[in-house]
């Protein structure tokens, strides 16, 4: 299976020739067509060329994979907003080195986690591939509280606040390994942030059991998102890797492309069905509440395994790794994709109870199961009854009807298939415009496609990907634009912009910086402008100034070598987007710090001389002018 995979893969490659072509004068043709008199592509969905100074009816938040940060886009545009930091070290802004960037970064780690990292001389990670970025939910639809991501390479799930945009949790998950498939709770709110442990280990992972795959188990964990604790995890059979839920709040679903639990290619690939598990949550609610699991790394985690015959899990059989796991806006039918086989297998909700009540056949829920085309990944929809599935292998988004196919299956002699669409190349996630809550308006669909093969000029054997919007509400569907962008978006949602509402300044008293007000009060500091203490603390010194552009309160400060100096700037500017900086040269230190923050940063003053700060943010006419001398005294030896 794997070689016919990769084969066609090249063959596929090798006829793109063509297929580029074709499209590139489709593209240049009626483009041109629909250009009009101001040279403003017009649609009907609206507009992807904005004029300058116009804005976008979406926001787009959109994984980075393995660069590890969250990334803002504005929707359809695709202009990059902003960059949000959360797994990755950031240069900008400090994250992963400021003292409250520091302190997201390791209060949610595992203590054995710490040790290790102590080991390697880190306090923490500095890596993070994140893939699934998804926004808190109410009643079925994004209330614009929060959006969570996974980490998959650290095995954590973050939190980033909407009305900030700034992580404000990270938490390491015990007991599972590598989180990959992730999804908040869509009803009656969130509540659960669902978390697949993609890879098997010993339930107990600490060098007893090794090389013993019959041992090993898989975890899927329920995260309390208002608490950023995690409520409980089952035990499962085979793997897992992608997940959802429905819309009654009774039931989440997660994929399995290792079934086998096998531990190589021929293996894991061995099986024609593998599974979806389904995780009844009232069931294990019941039974954590009742005191019936074991406690493991000071979790509650129940047995949901095949062997285990409990109310807690039901297998259905599913043809063959399937991948992506996707709730249509009906919500009734989730769409689990066969990644090795080519069709998609549609669960009916209503039908779920029955397995658990009544023990049905696992796979009376299903109730369509179209042949799509190869590789199919991932699901969108328009919230018309569409579906948009990408086929990885084909290069294209099928559109299908869902009402075709379940008719299809009931026996009729119905094609669900609409349409199929050239993308370049390789489409793994797509996602449609509000898409994956109750309110999807079927305005837009994205491809995101791994390879970009020639569709840019050429940076070398390191290409972007490239990711291609779909106009929906044209009757004939085409990439109507083209997307690069840097590793590796996975996932993205597209979310009505009036839904998100970020603040323009500060609060002076937000929990962010909290810890330094405390500090501060403990020091008799008032945070104000003009203040300018220094505090010497042993060999910890505290420095607190304010800025107002272009000028820190304090133009020099004395500390000597080998003081443990921690800065703090408060900017006093209260105006809109008068972020300044603070970067000692020469000493690896560099912050951001925005309207009515206090920012802080720690190092040692290992250097005895003269050393330059300077504000790092072009915050003004004089920003050149504002910067500071650090006059570190040599230590008598
Ligand atoms: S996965 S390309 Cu990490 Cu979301 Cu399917
Ligand atoms: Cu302050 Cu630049």
């Amino acid at each position: 299976m794997s070689k016919s995979f990769k084969e066609l893969a090249l063959t596929r490659r090798g006829m793109l020739g063509a297929t580029a072509t074709g499209a590139v004068l489709a593209g240049t043709g009626i483009g041109g067509a629909l250009l009009n008199s101001s040279g403003t592509a017009a649609r009907a969905a609206g507009k992807i060329n904005l004029e300058p100074g116009e804005l976008d009816e979406y926001y787009g938040f959109w994984s980075s994979g393995q660069t590890g940060e969250l990334r803002i886009l504005g929707f359809p545009s695709m202009r990059e907003l902003m960059r949000v930091p959360v797994f990755n070290r950031c240069s900008a802004t400090g994250w992963g080195q400021t003292n409250e960037s520091l302190k997201v970064l390791t209060e949610g780690l595992l203590p054995e986690t710490k040790a290790f990292l102590a080991a390697n001389g880190k306090t923490t990670y500095d890596n993070g591939d994140l893939h699934h970025p998804h926004m808190s939910f109410t009643d079925g639809t994004y209330d614009g509280r929060y959006l969570f991501m996974n980490d998959k390479a650290n095995t954590r799930v973050a939190r980033v606040r909407c009305d900030v945009m700034k992580c404000d949790k990270i938490i390491e998950i015990p007991n599972a390994h590598d989180i990959h498939g992730m999804r908040p709770q869509k009803y009656p709110r969130t509540g659960y942030v669902f978390a697949n442990g993609e890879h098997e280990a010993p339930l107990v992972n600490d060098g007893t059991i090794l090389d013993k795959p019959e041992e090993y188990v898989n975890i899927f964990t329920a995260i309390d998102g208002d608490e950023m604790k995690v409520a409980w995890q089952v035990i499962v059979s085979g793997n897992l890797d992608n997940t959802d839920c429905d819309y009654q709040g009774k039931y989440a679903f997660s994929t399995s492309y290792n079934s086998e639990m096998g531990m190589n290619l021929a293996e894991m690939t061995a099986n024609e069905m593998d599974h979806c598990v389904v995780f009844n949550i009232k069931a294990i609610e019941e039974a954590v509440a009742a005191g019936n699991f074991q406690e493991l790394n000071g979790v509650p985690v129940v047995d949901g395994r095949k062997s285990a015959n409990s109310q807690f899990t039901r297998y259905i059989p599913i043809p063959n790794s399937p991948h992506g796991c996707n709730t249509a806006p009906d919500g009734k039918h989730v769409m689990i994709n066969g990644k090795l086989s080519p069709t998609v297998s549609v669960i009916d909700v209503t039908k779920v109870d029955a397995l658990f009540d009544s023990d049905a056949d696992p796979r009376s829920c299903i109730v369509a199961e179209p042949q799509l085309g190869l590789g199919p990944l991932h699901t969108a929809f328009d919230g018309q009854g569409n579906a948009f599935t990408t086929l990885f292998l084909d290069s294209q988004i099928v559109k299908w009807n869902i009402d075709k196919a379940l008719r299809a299956y009931a026996g009729e002699d119905v094609d669900p298939i609409e349409q199929k669409v050239d993308v370049h190349y390789q489409p793994g996630h797509n996602s449609t415009s509000m898409g994956e809550t109750k309110e999807a308006d079927g305005k837009w669909l994205i491809s995101m496609n791994k390879f970009s093969k020639d569709r840019f000029l050429n940076t070398g054997p390191l290409k972007p990907e490239n990711e291609q919007i779909i106009d929906l509400s044209e009757s004939e569907l085409r990439v109507v634009h083209d997307g690069p962008t840097f590793a590796e978006p996975h996932d993205s949602i597209i979310v009505r912009a009036d839904i998100v509402n970020p603040v323009d300044i500060w609060d002076r008293n937000d929990p962010m910086w909290e810890d330094a007000r405390k500090q501060a009060e403990a020091d008799g500091v008032d945070l104000d402008w003009g203040h300018e203490e220094i505090i010497r603390d042993g060999n910890k010194v505290r420095v607190y100034m304010s800025s107002v552009a272009p000028e820190f309160s304090m133009e020099k400060f004395t500390v000597q070598q080998g003081d443990e100096v921690t800065i703090y700037v408060t900017n006093m500017d209260d105006i809109d987007d008068v972020t300044h900086g603070f970067c000692m040269a020469n000493f690896g230190v560099a912050m951001e710090v925005a309207p009515q923050a206090t920012a802080s940063v720690t190092f040692i003053a290992a250097r005895p001389g003269v050393h330059w700060y300077y504000c790092q943010w072009f915050c003004h006419a004089l920003h050149m002018e504002m910067r500071g001398r650090m006059l570190v005294e040599p230590r008598a030896s």
